[in-house]
C-alpha cells in the first residue's frame, strides 16, 4: 500500500494532547485591534522581564529598514495607523511589504519597532488606552504557559500580520537565497543519542540539523516526502522543503531525548519522539517542548514528519499509546 500525506498526519494522533496555544490565540484573535496591539506590548515587555531575543544582527535588520526609515519619518498618529493596519491585515503598501517579510525579517522588524517605542522614537500603545477586561484575561491566560509556549504565541501572532501576500506571487524583496545566518549560542552537538531509537534517517537528520546541513537533511527525504511544522500544513517536496528550513530552521538547538520505534507490515516505521528544541533568538534561556513524529519507508528514507508543540513537559514522557 502506498504511503499517503494524509494517512501520515494521523500517527499517534491518540497520543496527543491539544496545545494551549492556539487556544490562546483564539482568545487574542477576539479582542480588537487597539487591544490586541496594547496586548501584545504588554506580554512581549512583561516577558521581557525574565527572557529577552538576541538583537538581530545588521544584516536581516538591513531587510527591514527601508520600512522603518518610513515609519520614523511619520507623525505619531500615522505611526499608530501602521501598526494597527499591520494588526488589522489592512492591504496598505506598508502592510503589503511586511507580509513578504520571511517570519524572521518580520521578528526583528518588531524588535527594532518595540526598541524604537521604548525611546521614544515611535509612538506607543494608543495614547488614552486603558487595558479592556478581555486584554487582562488574555494576558492571564498567556502567563499560565510556559515559557517555550510564550514565545510561540508571539512569534504566531507577528506572523499572521500584515496583508496576506500568498496570493500575490513573487515578491521584490528578497528572500530565501538572502536569508541572514544566525549565530549558533551553543556548540553543535555531533553525536546524537536517543532513548530508545537507532533509526539511521531520525539520527542523521537530526544531526544535520544541528549544523545546519539542511542539504544533508533533505537527502534523507523520499522526494515527495513532507514536514509538517507546528500548526501548519505540510510542506511538501524537496524544493519546497528546503526553502522553508533555510528560512525558518537555521540555528535551532534539537535535543530529542527519547522516543518510540513500531514497525509497520509493509516494513515502514513509525517513530514518535520528544525532546526540546531551542531558538538563537532565546538562545538557552528557552526550551520548547516537541515532538517529532516520523513516518520512514521501507527504504529507511522520510516520508513525513509532524513537528508538534507539547502541551506540557509530563507529555514528553507520553509515548505510548493509551
Ligand atoms: O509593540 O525539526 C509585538 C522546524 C507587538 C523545522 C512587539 C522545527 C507590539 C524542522 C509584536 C508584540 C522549524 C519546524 C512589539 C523543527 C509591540 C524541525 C514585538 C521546529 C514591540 C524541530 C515583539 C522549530 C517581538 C521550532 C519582537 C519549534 C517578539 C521553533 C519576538 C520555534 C518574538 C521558534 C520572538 C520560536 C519569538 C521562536 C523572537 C517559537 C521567537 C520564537
Amino acid at each position: 500500500m502506498a504511503l499517503t500525506i494524509q494517512s501520515a498526519q494521523t500517527i499517534f494522533s491518540n497520543t496527543q494532547v491539544p496545545s494551549p496555544i492556539p487556544a490562546t490565540i483564539a482568545l487574542f484573535d477576539q479582542l480588537n485591534v487597539d487591544d490586541q496591539l496594547a496586548y501584545l506590548w504588554y506580554a512581549y515587555t512583561e516577558m521581557g522581564k525574565t527572557i529577552t531575543p538576541a538583537a538581530p544582527g545588521s544584516a536581516r535588520l538591513q531587510l527591514a529598514e527601508g520600512l522603518l526609515n518610513q515609519i520614523k519619518q511619520m507623525t505619531r498618529e500615522e505611526q499608530t495607523k501602521v501598526m494597527r493596519d499591520l494588526a488589522s491585515r489592512a492591504d496598505t503598501p506598508i502592510s503589503r511589504s511586511y507580509g513578504f517579510f520571511s517570519v524572521n525579517t518580520k521578528l526583528a522588524f518588531w524588535y527594532e519597532l518595540g526598541e524604537l517605542m521604548k525611546q521614544g522614537v515611535i509612538a506607543p500603545i494608543p495614547p488614552g488606552y486603558q487595558m479592556s477586561p478581555g486584554v487582562k484575561f488574555v494576558l492571564e491566560t498567556t502567563q499560565k504557559l510556559d515559557p517555550g509556549q510564550q514565545i510561540t504565541v508571539l512569534r504566531n501572532t507577528v506572523v499572521d500580520m500584515g496583508f496576506d501576500t500568498s496570493d500575490l506571487g513573487p515578491s521584490s524583496y528578497p528572500k530565501a537565497s538572502t536569508e541572514p545566518a544566525f549565530q549558533r549560542t551553543t556548540p553543535v552537538i555531533s553525536s546524537v543519542q536517543i532513548d530508545g531509537i537507532t533509526e539511521p534517517a531520525v539520527l542523521g537528520y537530526i544531526e544535520a540539523m544541528n549544523a545546519d546541513n539542511f542539504d544533508a537533511a533533505i537527502a534523507l527525504f523520499t522526494t515527495d516526502g513532507a514536514l509538517q511544522p507546528p500548526f501548519q500544513k505540510p510542506i511538501i517536496g524537496r524544493e519546497a522543503i528546503t526553502k522553508y528550513m533555510r528560512e525558518e530552521a537555521q540555528g535551532l538547538n534539537m535535543m530529542p531525548q527519547q522516543g518510540i520505534c513500531e514497525v509497520q507490515p509493509d516494513g515502514s516505521k513509525q517513530l514518535k519522539i520528544t525532546g526540546v528544541v531551542q531558538t538563537p533568538w532565546f538562545g538557552v534561556t528557552v526550551g520548547m517542548n516537541i515532538s517529532w513524529r516520523f513516518l520512514i519507508n521501507p527504504d529507511g528514507k522520510i516520508f513525513f514528519v509532524a513537528i508538534d508543540m507539547l502541551a506540557s513537559p509530563q507529555e514528553l514522557m507520553n509515548l505510548r499509546r493509551v
